[in-house]
């Protein structure tokens, strides 16, 4: 049996079993012209000045799918893709100076049940979110396996801007994650920014989009000068 109809038959168990051929899986996925089709028509290249490839990781619960939902054009959700393979695509356009840009974004969650899926996904990115909750330290647990992973699966990672995401700012008073904490953390790992925000009141968040092409462009320019 083809990978991703056994993949429909055993997606309710936590970990891939193994008899799946998970290159296979991922390839598989993206050719089913229900997934590629909303993809190919919302990547748009033709009225901007360049689009960038983002890719979105972080802890389960940190709010990866409310800031990109209530503040992206959902693409491919967790209604289709996300309960099946851990992965959505959304779309952002953004103005910055004279420019106008496209971000394409994807977004992971799972790394132990998913981690095998992200060299597909991560192909071409340009930078990185990585999601954490301020109000809930456990959030922040495996954050340097998520940015050894992501490192490890993208071109250039030395030249790879990742941006450290403290999310729900509205739960200011049940902060768990100090400020001066997760800029330490950052600077640890060599992350290249930390801004906090709240997905549910949009807080902060369009400065997100914009500092992140920001860092993308100053870094395109490093490497051609
Ligand atoms: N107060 C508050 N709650 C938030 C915020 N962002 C997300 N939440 C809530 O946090 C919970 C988890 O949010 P999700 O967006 O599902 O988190 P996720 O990172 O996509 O989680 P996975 O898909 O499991 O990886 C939900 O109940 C959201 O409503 C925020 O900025 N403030
Ligand atoms: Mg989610």
């Amino acid at each position: 049996m083809e990978p991703y109809k056994k993949w429909k038959k055993k997606r309710h168990l936590r970990t891939i079993p193994e008899d799946i051929d998970i290159a296979n899986l991922a390839t598989t996925f993206l050719a089913d012209k229900k997934v590629t089709e909303p993809i190919k028509k919302a990547i748009v290249k033709t009225g901007y000045d360049n689009t960038f490839k983002i890719i979105v990781f972080g802890n389960s619960e940190a709010g990866k799918t409310t800031f990109l939902r209530k503040n992206t054009k959902e693409v491919i959700s967790r209604s289709k893709a996300d309960k099946e393979i851990g992965i959505e695509f959304y779309t952002k356009p953004v103005i910055l100076g004279n420019n106008r840009y496209q971000l394409q974004i994807w977004s992971f969650k799972d790394i132990d049940r998913f981690h095998l899926f992200y060299s597909t996904y991560s192909k071409g990115a340009h930078a990185g979110l990585l999601f954490f909750d301020i109000s809930n330290l456990y959030s922040l647990a495996n954050y340097e396996a998520w940015v050894s992973l992501v490192r490890e699966e993208v071109d250039n990672p030395e030249s790879f801007p990742i941006m450290m995401i403290g999310n729900k700012l509205d739960l200011e008073e049940n902060r768990q994650v100090q400020s001066q904490q997760a800029i330490r953390m950052a600077k640890s790992m060599d992350i290249h920014g930390y801004i906090e925000c709240s997905a549910m009141t949009g807080e902060n968040v369009e400065k997100i989009f914009t500092v992140i092409i920001q860092k993308i462009l100053d870094i395109s320019q490093l490497i051609a000068s």
